[in-house]
C-alpha cells in the first residue's frame, strides 16, 4: 500500500490548548505522524510518496470559498493586530451562540476566529495553513491513486480533519481530509462512496458535509456524545435529512467499550455498508479508540488493531485510509499500522 505523506504537516505545531479550563500543551503534535512513519518504514509496509499539490479550488468542493480565505490569511491578520502575537498561538475566545447572526462577515479578527470554529481546543499557528493543505494534498492524491484502480491507499494527513466543516475548525481540525478524498472519488466517477468513521470521536464535520446526500454514506462508530467530545452531534437518531435520509448511521459506544462490543458494532457498520452498495470505501483512520490513549475511553489493544484491517478488507471495497486521531504517542505508529498490515493481510 502507498502512504502519502508530507513533511509539512510538522509546521502546524499548536502550544496549548484549552482542556478541562485549563491551558495545557497540545496533544496533536508532529510526533504522531513521526511515529507511524518510522512504523511503516521498519516493516517496510510499501513505498512512500509525497502528493502532488492541489490547489484551492479543489478544497472548495468541500469547504466554503469565505473559509479558505479566513485559513490563508489569519496568521497575517493574527500579528498584525500585535507584533508580540507572532510566538502565541491564536485560539478563538467568542462564537455565535444561539440567536446571535452568522450570516455578516465580521471585520474583527476574534470574531471572524469564532464565527469559524466551534471550540478552543485548536489553536491556529504560523503553518497550520501551510500544513493542512498538505494534509489535504495527502487525502486527495490517496483517492486519485484508488481512484485510478488502486486497491488501497493510505493518507498520512495532519492535522486531522474529521470535525473540520464546510465553514469552521474544531477539534484539531481545520479541512476534512476524508471529505475531500470522498469526494474526489466521486469526481472521479465513484458513483456511491462510503467512509467508515472509526475514530473515538464522532466526525461531526463530516457527518455535516453529507447529511442531505444519497451519494456518500457515513457510518461512525464512537465514543456516546452524551459523555464524550464533541457532544452536541453523534447521536443514533441522526440518519439523513431529504435525499440523504437513511445515508447516516452513527453507532455511539459507551465509555470503556472493549474491543468485543466495538467489533460487533464496526460488524453492523460494515453490513450497513454493504447494503448501500458502496463503490469504494473512505476509512477515517483514528488511532484513539486505544487502551493507552490520554483522551479516549475505549479500551482496545494493539493486537486488536490487526482484526480491524481484517475486518475492513473483508468489506472488499477500493479503500482510502485517512489518518485521524490518537494521542498514545508510542503506540499509535504501531496500531495504525497494525490496521494496515491486517488490511494486507487479508486482501
Ligand atoms: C477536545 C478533544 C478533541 C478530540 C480530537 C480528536 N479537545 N478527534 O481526536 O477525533
Ligand atoms: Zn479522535
Amino acid at each position: 500500500m502507498i502512504t502519502f505523506h508530507n513533511p509539512h504537516h510538522a509546521q502546524h505545531q499548536g502550544q496549548f490548548e484549552m482542556f478541562r479550563g485549563q491551558l495545557v500543551p497540545c496533544f496533536e503534535v508532529p510526533a504522531r505522524v513521526d511515529d507511524v512513519l518510522a512504523e511503516l518504514q521498519r516493516r517496510k509496509l510499501g513505498e512512500l510518496r509525497t502528493p502532488e499539490r492541489f490547489d484551492v479550488p479543489a478544497l472548495t468542493t468541500i469547504h466554503a470559498p469565505r473559509y479558505l480565505d479566513f485559513l490563508a490569511g489569519a496568521w497575517a491578520e493574527w500579528v498584525a493586530l500585535d507584533p508580540a502575537n507572532a510566538a502565541r498561538d491564536a485560539l478563538p475566545s467568542v462564537w455565535p451562540g444561539r440567536t446571535l447572526r452568522t450570516d455578516v462577515l465580521p471585520a474583527n479578527f476574534a470574531a471572524r476566529m469564532g464565527l469559524f470554529s466551534f471550540d478552543a481546543g485548536s489553536p491556529l499557528t504560523s503553518g497550520t495553513w501551510v500544513a493542512a493543505r498538505a494534509g489535504a494534498d495527502c487525502a486527495l492524491a490517496a483517492a486519485q491513486h484508488v481512484a485510478q484502480g488502486a486497491r488501497s491507499a493510505f493518507a498520512l494527513s495532519r492535522p486531522p480533519g474529521h470535525h473540520a466543516g464546510a465553514d469552521f475548525f474544531g477539534g484539531y481540525c481545520f479541512l476534512n481530509n476524508a471529505a475531500l478524498a470522498a469526494q474526489h472519488l466521486r469526481d472521479q466517477g465513484v458513483a456511491r462512496v462510503a467512509i467508515l468513521d472509526i475514530d473515538y470521536h464522532h466526525g461531526n464535520g463530516t457527518q455535516a458535509i453529507f447529511y442531505d446526500r444519497a451519494d456518500v454514506h457515513y457510518t461512525s462508530l464512537h465514543g456516546d456524545p452524551d459523555t464524550e467530545y464533541p457532544f452536541f452531534l453523534g447521536y443514533a437518531d441522526e440518519r439523513g435529512t431529504g435525499a440523504g435520509l437513511g445515508f447516516n448511521c452513527n453507532l455511539p459506544l459507551p465509555r470503556g467499550t472493549d474491543f468485543a462490543l466495538w467489533s460487533t458494532a464496526l460488524k453492523n457498520a460494515l453490513q450497513g455498508i454493504d447494503h448501500f452498495g458502496a463503490q469504494a470505501l473512505v476509512v477515517s483512520l483514528g488511532i484513539d479508540t486505544y487502551e493507552g490513549d490520554p483522551i479516549s475511553g475505549f479500551t482496545l489493544k494493539s493486537e486488536d488493531y490487526l482484526r480491524v484491517g481484517q475486518a475492513i478488507a473483508g468489506a472488499g471495497l477500493p479503500t482510502v485510509f485517512v489518518f485521524e486521531g490518537g494521542y498514545a504517542v508510542a503506540e499509535v505508529g504501531i496500531n495504525a499500522v497494525n490496521v494496515l498490515e491486517g488490511f494486507e493481510q487479508a486482501c
